[in-house]
């Protein structure tokens, strides 16, 4: 990973270094904790964060849905963000908010523990590599399904909740692919490890419905407009696993990943096994709207104000 000088952790901006948790903090424990991925872009009209208020938006929902009050409002954690990516002098970085359960409290009942927030930001490169975004990546279906919403929140972002998507990770992984797809507890496809899912089959996009146990993915939302806004037809529908093997075309969008080609899954070519022509065409626009190239999208970026010079 490559450091950053500084993080905001509960109201401060401290040296990166200094940014540390006792080890009986309550999270570290139980994974009692919330967080986004979030990125900044380099654009003509300077550092801009793509859809910030819709992250910190989530971020304050998770942290609802697990009884963490958070103690700053979205306009601080907007501001701190702000002053963070302008203090590291970063041009474009992945921001990670975390807001968890602190240190003074063990056990399970949570409530008396108190509530950290935490900020970094860092540059962080293409998540599955340059290659797999230009030429597309290999897929696995997982053995392991996505945690289902009988037993967890899978419209929440919480730390506990990715142990699911490490084993999902490591499972392919160890078998050679570069992702997993997993199932949702009916066995319909649900998402990769730590993005959602697109299926193009006859021109047609589909993808993967809340109910189906995704996270309501922020580059998921943004994929859906900008492929109508292209005259496409989106169908959110439960998709059975053979539709992926049978599918002209499947990628898979996410903050970190961006948007994806996946060209084989379970050794099966998609499509002729390279990026199709609608995933490159969303694809092209996508990277368009998030480096401020598109006129229609620009209401998706939150520039970062330049701080103003004190002499
Ligand atoms: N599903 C999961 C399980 C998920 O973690 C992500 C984001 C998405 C879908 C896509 O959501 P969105 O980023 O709002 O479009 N995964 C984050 C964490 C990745 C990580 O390895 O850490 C991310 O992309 O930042």
């Amino acid at each position: 990973m490559e450091q950053a000088d500084l993080i905001w952790m509960n109201g401060e901006l401290i040296p990166w270094e200094d940014a540390k948790v006792h080890v009986l903090t309550h999270g570290l424990h139980y994974g009692t904790g919330v967080f986004e991925g979030i990125r900044a872009y380099d654009t003509e009209l300077g550092t801009a964060v793509f859809r910030h208020t819709e992250h910190l938006d989530r971020l304050m929902r998770s942290a609802q849905l697990y009884y963490m009050p958070v103690p700053y409002s979205v306009e601080e954690l907007r501001a701190a963000t702000h002053e963070l990516i302008a203090r590291n002098e970063l041009a474009s970085c992945y921001i990670r908010p975390l807001v968890f359960r602190g240190y003074g409290q063990m056990g399970l009942f949570p409530l008396d523990a108190p509530v950290d927030v935490a900020i970094a930001a860092w540059s962080w490169g293409a998540y599955l590599g340059d290659e797999g975004k230009s030429k597309g990546i290999r897929a696995k279906v997982s053995s392991w399904r996505r945690i289902g919403p009988d037993s967890m929140i899978p419209h929440a972002k919480a730390s506990g909740q990715y142990l699911n998507s490490v084993l999902a990770k490591i499972e392919s992984q160890k078998a050679g692919y570069e992702e997993a797809i997993l199932l949702d507890d009916l066995g319909h496809v649900c998402e990769g490890s730590g993005e959602n899912i697109f299926v193009v089959r006859d021109g047609v996009v589909h993808t993967p419905p809340q109910t189906a146990s995704i996270l309501d993915g922020i580059s998921r939302r943004s994929v859906i407009e900008i492929a109508r806004d292209e005259g496409l037809e989106v169908v959110e529908r439960d998709l059975a696993r053979a539709e992926l093997y049978l599918a002209d075309e499947v990628f898979l969008s996410g903050t970190a990943a961006e948007l994806v080609p996946v060209r084989e899954i379970d050794d099966h070519a998609i499509g002729e096994g390279i990026p199709g022509p609608v995933t490159r065409r969303v694809q092209a626009v996508f990277e368009d709207a998030l480096y401020g190239r598109a006129e229609r999208y620009r209401s998706w970026l939150d520039v970062v104000p330049v701080p103003s010079r004190t002499a």
